[in-house]
C-alpha cells in the first residue's frame, strides 16, 4: 500500500525510500514537524503522528531522530534539530574539545499511524564524535559521527552503505516487518 512520510527533511526521505522496496510505496509530504518541547523522541513522534493524522486522515509515518553524546549527558538528544541550526558541527566539536570520552549514539523513532493503530519502531547505532568534520555526503551531523567498527564518518559513506547500519534504517526495517503483516 501507500504510506505518506511527513518530513521537511529530503535526506531522511531519500534514506527511507531507498529501503522501502516493493512492500510499501512511500510518498513524501513536505511539512515540518511541530517542534514541541519534549524530553524524548517517542513523545515527539506520538504527538506529531496524532496531529498529522487528525489533519490528513491517511496512513502516515513521522520520524524523529537525535544524537546523544555520552559526555554531555545525552545532549543534544531530542533537541538535535535545534542544535544543528545553532551550534552545528563546529559548535559540537568545540564543546567536545579536550573531552576524552567521545562516545555517542544516534537514535531514530519512527511512528506509523492509521485509523486502527499508532505503532513506534526504534533503532540506534553506537559510535563516537570524530576530531574533525569529514565527508560531504549525507546530512546533519553525519560529518562528525563515526560508527563503531568503522574509521570513516557517516558523511564519507554512500547512502546505501549508511543504510546498512544506521539508526533510521534499523527502525524502518522493523516497521517493514510489521507492515507486511497488517
Ligand atoms: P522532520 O521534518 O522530519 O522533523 P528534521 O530534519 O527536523 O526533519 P528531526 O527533528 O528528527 O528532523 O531532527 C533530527 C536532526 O538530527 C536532523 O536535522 C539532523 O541534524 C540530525 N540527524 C538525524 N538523523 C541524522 C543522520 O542520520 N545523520 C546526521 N544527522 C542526523
Ligand atoms: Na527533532
Amino acid at each position: 500500500g501507500e504510506v505518506r512520510v511527513v518530513t521537511s527533511n529530503e535526506h531522511k526521505f531519500a534514506e527511507l525510500k531507498d529501503l522501502s522496496g516493493h512492500k510499501v510505496r512511500l510518498v513524501r509530504i513536505d511539512s515540518p514537524k511541530l517542534e514541541i518541547q519534549a524530553d524524548s523522541l517517542e513523545e515527539i513522534v506520538r504527538y506529531s503522528a496524532v496531529t498529522f493524522f487528525s489533519l490528513f486522515r491517511f496512513p502516515l509515518i513521522v520520524e524523529d531522530s537525535g544524537l546523544f553524546i555520552e559526555a554531555l549527558n545525552g545532549f543534544p538528544g531530542p533537541y538535535t534539530n535545534y542544535v544543528k541550526r545553532t551550534l552545528d558541527n563546529e559548535g559540537i566539536l568545540k564543546l567536545m574539545n579536550g573531552i576524552e570520552n567521545r562516545r555517542a549514539i544516534f537514535r531514530s523513532v519512527i511512528g506509523y499511524i492509521d485509523v486502527e493503530r499508532l505503532e513506534l519502531f526504534k533503532g540506534e547505532i553506537n559510535g563516537h564524535i570524530g576530531d574533525k568534520a569529514e565527508g560531504d555526503k549525507g546530512f546533519g551531523f553525519d560529518p562528525i559521527f563515526i560508527p563503531n567498527g568503522y574509521n570513516i564518518s557517516f558523511a564519507q559513506m554512500d547512502l546505501k552503505e549508511k543504510n546498512l547500519i544506521s539508526h533510521r534504517s534499523q527502525a524502518f526495517r522493523e516497521f517493514l516487518r510489521f507492515y507486511e503483516k497488517i
